[in-house]
């Protein structure tokens, strides 16, 4: 008796954990109203974030991390968006946009966010070079170091910080 209920409650918990994850997804595509644990919410831009301050990951890695959170890699789409980022931190950490495909700058996709066009930009125009420059055609993801005035194109594989980002519906 006991033997054969174990893996019935096995059965009833993976089925339960698909529904979970089934909903999970569905609200997901339709936003979210509230911010996941973890996250804060920003009522004036109508984001959740993320902040990831003590571990340092690949921007491929934090992409990941990003999606496995129902969330996107930060996308800065205006710059009252970038002026709310300028008062949490200010040096050294990942955003989604990157021109790993056809050359061209873009922010990544994740959960109910879609992959889309850079409008907005901050590019750091005081640094040496004024940024992007591909450094030896390299550099194909989009950092914020704000210390040097606006984001970098910097190496993918490097190691820094990051944001994620869930886009809460709109009222
Ligand atoms: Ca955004």
């Amino acid at each position: 008796m006991a033997a054969r209920s174990v893996p019935v409650s096995l059965l009833l918990l993976v089925v339960a954990v698909n529904q979970c994850l089934a909903s999970y997804a569905r609200e997901c595509c339709e936003s979210p109203i509230r911010c996941p644990s973890g996250f804060e919410k920003n009522n004036k831009l109508n984001s959740c974030y993320f902040f990831e301050n003590t571990k340092k990951v690949t921007w491929y890695e934090a992409n990941a991390i990003c999606q496995s959170k129902g969330a996107h890699l930060l996308a800065i789409e205006t710059q009252e968006e970038m002026n709310f980022l300028k008062t949490k931190r200010r040096i050294g950490y990942w955003t989604g946009g990157n021109m790993l495909s056809n050359n061209v700058y873009k922010w990544q996709q994740g959960g109910c966010f879609y992959q889309s066009p850079l409008k907005y930009t901050h590019w750091s125009t005081r640094g040496n070079p004024p940024q992007p420059d591909n450094h030896r055609g390299r550099e194909k993801c989009i950092m914020v170091w704000e210390q040097f005035y606006g984001w970098a194109d910097f190496e993918c594989t490097y190691l820094l910080n990051f944001v994620c980002e869930i886009n809460l519906k709109s009222d």
